[in-house]
């Protein structure tokens, strides 16, 4: 069955490609997999979830939640998003663990206006792309989620790459992240949102040096990842809070995921690099996103044997 994709790991997939694969794997695997058109982009495009269950009728389970892409140019998220969706729905049977108890709830691209803009105008693109100004357009997504909004590492001028946003939650696509965290309030354990480039493994806060009471679950988790990824490939993860082992930053989603949707973990995954910082070469597809999965089961077996 596994041959029957349509999606590849040898090429970065434009959003339309990219949906498409979903509704695919909602038609083929009807009882392990939902797709919904959760909201539009700015430009129109559909934001689509994919629920991944195993298929045992049972509802209500644990929920992990993933998403990428919130950052446009950052192409290698959305492709890791992919592979975690490949692995869950094609190769069902070797991953049945992780579905027993949770469903996976998976967003691959957040900014798809901002993704396509990428491969259509401008590869270094970061943010959304409504406009602010009438000199500049987009806001950043990872800074407009209303948790301590603006307080620190985020821009107020509409022409930077961190701008913050008119409001919090000004942009549709932060307000879609936003009720879907908050929809899975309770029943969502882990939200883990896939970013590059840098190989870190970061946890809140974004927003303040002091960390969490309970970061130890966090960094326990993270540390799990950082392991088996160095354990299979060599490659070493930087683990802590963002702002303290990069750099202080509020208004981002796993702030938001932990401080407000009470996800009792929230991760954000720095993936590697390649030759040009976020311009993987296609031949690193794979290699990257076979890692990533290893480090992404590691975290979630972590988060599921709690
Ligand atoms: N890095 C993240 C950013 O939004 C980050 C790092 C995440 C900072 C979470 C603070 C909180 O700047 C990239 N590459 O986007
Ligand atoms: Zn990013």
């Amino acid at each position: 069955r596994a041959t029957k994709r349509s999606i590849s790991f040898t090429a970065f997939h434009r959003h339309a490609e990219i949906n498409a694969y979903l509704d695919e794997l909602a038609k083929a695997y009807p009882s392990r997999v939902t797709v919904k058109t959760a909201g539009k982009s700015y430009e129109n495009r559909d934001l689509k979830t994919i629920t991944i269950s195993n298929g045992d009728g049972k509802t209500g389970k644990n929920v992990i939640f993933l998403d990428a892409g919130i950052h446009a140019r950052e192409w290698i998220a959305p492709a890791g998003a992919l592979y975690v969706i490949y692995q869950l729905v094609e190769n069902f049977v070797a991953n049945a663990d992780l579905l027993k108890n949770y469903d996976w709830v998976i967003l691959p691209v957040v900014n798809p206006d901002g993704y396509e803009y990428t491969h259509t105008n401008s590869r270094m693109w970061r943010k959304t792309r409504k406009p602010v100004s009438s000199a500049c357009y987009g806001t950043d997504g990872n800074r407009n989620f209303d948790f301590h909004w603006g307080e620190v590492g985020a821009s107020s001028y509409s022409c930077a790459d961190t701008y913050k946003g008119t409001t919090a939650f000004s942009e549709p696509e932060t307000q879609l992240v936003r009720d879907l965290l908050l929809s899975l309030k309770g029943r969502g354990k882990f939200y883990l949102t896939l970013h590059s480039y840098g190989n870190y493994l970061l946890y809140p806060w974004g927003w303040t040096s002091d960390l969490p009471a309970d970061w130890r679950a966090h960094d326990e988790v993270a540390q799990a990842g950082a392991a088996a990824i160095k354990a299979s490939t060599g490659t070493k993860y930087t683990v802590g809070s963002s702002t303290n082992v990069l750099y202080a930053a509020a208004g981002g989603s796993d702030d938001y995921a932990f401080g407000v949707a009470k996800f009792p973990v929230s991760i954000t995954m720095e993936l590697p690099a390649g030759g040009t910082g976020f311009n993987p070469s296609t031949a690193q597809i794979l290699p990257f996103v076979t890692e990533t999965w290893t480090g992404i089961r590691a975290m979630a077996e972590k988060v599921i044997q709690k």
